[in-house]
């Protein structure tokens, strides 16, 4: 090197030429930038999620641009006077406008909006028998990210819409990371994957005006399903309230698709793959979700998002439903490879192997949720997959989707999809590649690497596919007939369902084909419910105001499935929200007694009250988290007013109203919050003078899930027991039709 004071003056030669050192030897990159930390730290996925140091991201640096210079001023562009042009030279402006220019990517062409979350995955051991996968084994615990979503809207669209819900799981095992990418519904539109580009255009907005965003209440949608009949049992499952759910923490999980398990000696067998909510399986109703997608429309993104920063960990039970891997591949009648067909539990009893649980939000939206890439052929050993028609076109898919996604084949280096496993791949370059590869032979074979990586066999933990006979066959374009039967699950299904559930199945058909313009698509639709069920076709004609049409198909009848059904079950009620409605008024020492007595149960007590900030009293003072502007009924899955320090007759003077109307003097924001939380048949309740409030709103006093009580412990304790039912299902026969 020139000494110190040997000063290079361009023009003018040194002394000596300048050392060069060419970087020919490959080494290890430099540690990631701080704001740059993959999720190596905190999480059980690894990324430094809730940890101090990324809450206060870059805390005590200096601002510098991306190549690590020190930055005076991020604020001014470098122009000729204060007035004046701005200079092309301006480095750090065209670096800050160039990187925002391209700081979106293309989001996914379905499945576009969702919410993720860290957890941990911990198997039981019991599918050991059937699977040598090693995070299968007794008792062992993976790390795991999961990915939520709807189908047909755009990133920014609502959540609280009629669609299927994505869940995709991404297990990074010791073996390799698998993706279980399924569903929340078990069946789908189509049998073969040629047909999906067909039904997200179908689905997906018109063309012309790109409307509407994340519905499937239009013509085209209609007009595919019902000419494309295989697609009815999985729109008879978007239609129930399994379209519309309360949370992602209360949706089940479905691969949809049989899946092929091998064991250490090698023996098969087929299954299904479930999640089993701990929290139970519970929806919204329509009208509650339409209101929701305007008052909030990240509703289930911030639900599960508030469940885990409040410690209400959401859990899942994974489990199998196995069969015989029989040379047929059928089950009971049902074709195992039809993915249009679920397997009834009554026949299949769904296994538990392991419990899931999500205890971590992402740090960075976009780094870890936006950029997950999830591919249903990321298997380990003792998975693998079958001839499902529309698996195998899945498989092709997922792969070449991340591509233009992500923007090239290295998507994998990005960290939230990097592997916990080991890699040692001989993949090399391509667009925003990460990694400095050593060695000189990226080959096999090779010898100026040592002959390295080498490859493993069985018995060191390589993937070996199933040696599976292939027919001697003919090439051919067409569907085995066991996948000509289109009805007689979608009837199964509706026949399962509890009267209440009917009704909103009815009510979901007559509003989204109200929805069309086309009588055509209208008349084709009816003509696929009366092949289905003439009763439930009968009720959606009747909606639209035509006539009913005869069958046109023999449907064989199936043995109902009760266990589809969401209503009769009780659930734990940690995690959910009641809110307090309290004035100045209220007895504040008996509302904190109600607020202590909900938080005591792992509930999320909200207080209600006329302006933000505190209700003070008596030397007592509760904070107020909702006000009568800010709160709505559909936020809260029960409510409850506090009573006065007055006797309850005073406090419902000039309140008297008829049932069903609120009255004179209530504030009507209270009223409709009162009377809509009554009409979606949530609990309600009330202490002392509070009483009267509800009967103010119009809430007949003893109407099935409405709670009285003298004093805030007792009404607490009931309206949780009402909670733990998810709704007051008595109430819909007489308010369903309202809310829907
Ligand atoms: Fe997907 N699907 N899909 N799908 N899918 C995608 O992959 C595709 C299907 C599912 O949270 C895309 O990375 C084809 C069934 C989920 O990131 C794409 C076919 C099931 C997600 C794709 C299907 C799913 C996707 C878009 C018919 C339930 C979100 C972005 C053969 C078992 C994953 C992406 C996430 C995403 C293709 C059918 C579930 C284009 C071709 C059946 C949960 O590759």
């Amino acid at each position: 090197m020139p000494a110190e004071d040997d000063v290079v003056i361009p023009g003018v030669p040194s002394s000596e030429p300048p050392a060069f050192e060419e970087p020919t030897s490959p080494r290890e990159p430099l540690p990631p930038k701080p704001d740059q930390r993959g999720p190596e730290a905190v999480s059980p996925t690894g990324s430094p999620t809730g940890a101090p140091a990324t809450a206060r991201a870059q805390s005590g640096q200096y601002l510098t641009t991306a190549q690590g210079l020190r930055l005076q001023d991020t604020d001014h562009s470098l122009k000729a006077g204060a007035r004046g042009p701005i200079l092309l030279q301006d480095h750090h402006l065209r670096e800050k406008i160039t990187h925002f220019d391209h700081e979106r990517i293309p989001e996914r062409v379905v499945h576009a909006r969702g919410a993720g979350a860290h957890g941990v995955f911990r198997s039981y051991g019991t599918a050991s028998k059937v699977t040598r996968a090693g995070f299968l084994a007794a008792d062992v615990e993976t790390p795991v990210f999961v990915r939520f979503s709807t189908v047909l809207g755009s990133r920014g669209s609502a959540d609280a819409v009629r669609d299927t819900r994505g869940f995709s799981t991404k297990f990074y095992t010791d073996e390799g990371t698998y993706d279980l990418v399924g569903n929340n519904i078990p069946v789908f539109f189509i049998q073969d994957g040629m047909k999906f580009p067909d039904v997200v255009h179908a689905a997906k907005p018109h063309p012309d005006r790109e409307i509407p965003q994340a519905q499937s209440a239009h013509d085209t949608f209609w007009d595919f399903v019902s000419l494309h009949t295989e697609a009815q049992a999985h729109t008879l499952w978007n239609m129930s309230d399994r379209g519309i759910p309360r949370s992602y923490r209360t949706m089940e999980g479905f691969g949809v698709h049989t899946f092929r398990l091998v064991n250490a000696a090698g023996d098969t067998t087929l299954v299904k793959f479930h999640w089993k909510p701990k929290q139970g399986v519970h929806s919204l109703v329509w009208e509650e979700a339409q209101i929701i997608n305007g008052m909030d429309p990240d509703f289930h993104r911030r639900d599960l998002a508030d469940a885990i920063e409040a410690g209400a960990y959401p859990e899942w039970e994974l489990g199998i439903q196995t069969f015989p891997d029989t040379e047929d591949q059928m089950f009971q009648g049902i074709d195992l490879l039809d993915p249009t067909k679920f397997v009834p539990e009554e026949l299949a009893p769904v296994q538990p192997i392991g419990l899931m649980t999500l205890n971590a939000n992402p740090t960075n939206y976009f780094a870890e949720t936006e950029q997950v890439a999830f591919h249903p052929g990321h298997l380990v050993p003792g998975i693998d997959v079958t001839n499902d028609p529309l698996l195998q076109v899945r498989l092709f898919s997922y792969l070449d989707t991340q591509i233009s996604r992500l923007g090239g084949p290295n998507f994998a280096q990005i960290p939230i999809n990097r592997p916990h496993a080991p890699v040692n791949d001989m993949l090399r370059d391509g667009m925003h590649q990460a990694a400095v590869h050593g060695g000189a032979a990226p080959y096999r074979p090779n010898s100026l690497d040592g002959g390295c990586p080498f490859l493993a066999g069985q018995d060191m933990g390589a993937f070996v596919d199933v040696p599976q006979a292939v027919a001697e066959s003919i090439k051919e374009r067409r569907n085995p007939a066991s996948f000509d039967d289109h009805y007689s699950q979608a009837r199964l299904f509706f026949r399962s369902l509890s009267s209440v559930e009917q009704d909103h199945v009815i009510q979901a058909y007559t509003f989204e084909l109200g929805k069309c313009y086309e009588s055509a698509v209208r008349e084709r639709q009816l003509q696929a419910l009366a092949n289905i069920d003439a009763a439930l076709c009968a009720a959606v004609a009747a909606g639209l105001g035509m006539p009913a049409p005869e069958a046109t198909e023999q449907v064989p009848d199936r043995d109902p499935s009760p266990s589809v059904s969401q209503v009769g079950g009780t659930w734990p009620v940690a995690g959910r929200v009641v809110g307090i409605v309290a004035d100045a008024s209220s007895d504040l020492a008996e509302v904190e007694a109600a607020r202590k007595a909900l938080d005591g149960e792992g509930m999320v007590p909200l207080v209600i009250a006329p302006a933000g900030g505190t209700l003070s009293s008596d030397g007592l003072s509760v904070t107020v988290q909702r006000t009568f502007l800010t709160a709505r009924s559909t936020e809260f899955d029960a409510l409850m007013v506090a009573g006065g320090k007055q006797p309850a007759a005073d406090a419902s003077a000039g309140r008297d109203a008829k049932a069903g109307e609120p009255a004179d003097g209530l504030d009507p924001r209270v009223a409709l919050m009162l009377s809509e939380a009554y009409r979606h048949a949530k609990a309600v309740g009330a202490w002392g003078s509070g009483s009267a409030v509800l009967e103010a709103a119009g809430i007949p006093k003893g109407a099935a899930g409405v709670v009285g009580g003298n004093d805030a412990a007792s009404v607490t304790t009931e309206l949780s027991g009402l909670i733990a039912g998810h709704r007051a299902w008595d109430r819909f026969p007489a308010a369903g039709a309202a809310a829907e």
